[in-house]
């Protein structure tokens, strides 16, 4: 478990907080899942808000989990109700923020295994692949699908990622299973350079069972 309480609430480019060493930002469509995901990682049921309407999530909200370092739940994107000006806000802050933020340490992207890879996914996997800076996939809600179902998505997605030459790892995930949280988790502690916990140093290899096995000594 992350532990992590709310800092700050960003609107322009120019409120980011400055004393951040490094930051790990949640993106994906609208109603993915992203503060669900937070809120499932942290162990918390309302730090982040959750909502059934998509396309609540109208800033970047800053939660701290250890000094000077950042979770960062970001609006969604593709809820093609909303109006084109708040579109275009959309690019100018989530944009600049994505391209421009050094603390910014890696991305986790949450996309509904359901619907894995739309367009709009495509496109920020594309863009924020020139940073340079390594994405975790998080297949989220696969709840509602069987573990038949779910594997084959998960392979689909790893050779997604290959063929497009992405540096990302990719897994399945539940908030209200608590599916997946050690595996996210672990990732997360390495971007921000924070300790692994204890339970996720026993079980380094998550039980996937698509990774090459680690050999114990
Ligand atoms: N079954 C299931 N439902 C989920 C899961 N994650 C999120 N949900 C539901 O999906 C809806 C949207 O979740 P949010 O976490 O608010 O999604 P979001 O990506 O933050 O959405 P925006 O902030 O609007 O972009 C809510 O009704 C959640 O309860 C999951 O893993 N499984
Ligand atoms: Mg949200």
């Amino acid at each position: 478990m992350l532990h992590a309480a709310f800092h700050t609430t960003v609107a322009e480019i120019a409120q980011l907080p400055p004393d951040s060493l490094a930051e790990v930002a949640f993106a994906g469509r609208s109603n993915a899942g992203k503060s669900s995901s937070i809120n499932a990682l942290t162990n918390q049921k309302r730090l982040a808000y959750v909502s059934k309407t998509p396309g609540r999530t109208q800033h970047l909200n800053f939660f701290k989990t250890m000094a000077h370092r950042y979770l960062v739940d970001l609006p969604g994107y593709g809820y093609a109700k909303t109006p084109m000006v708040e579109q275009k806000r959309w690019q100018a802050l989530v944009g600049s923020y994505l391209a421009g933020r050094p603390q910014l340490a890696g991305l986790v992207l949450i996309m509904d295994i359901r619907h894995p890879f739309t367009e709009l996914d495509l496109m920020l996997l594309d863009w924020f692949h020139a940073s340079g800076k390594p994405v975790h996939i998080l297949l989220s809600k696969a709840d509602k699908l069987s573990r038949s179902q779910s594997l084959p998505v998960l392979r689909a997605a790893r050779a997604t990622l290959a063929e497009r030459g992405y540096q990302g790892s990719v897994q399945l995930f539940s908030s209200p299973k608590h599916m997946g949280l050690d595996e996210a988790e672990n990732m997360i502690r390495q971007w921000l350079q924070m300790p692994p916990t204890r339970a996720n140093q026993a079980k380094k290899c998550p039980a996937q069972g698509e990774k090459a096995g680690h050999h114990m000594p």
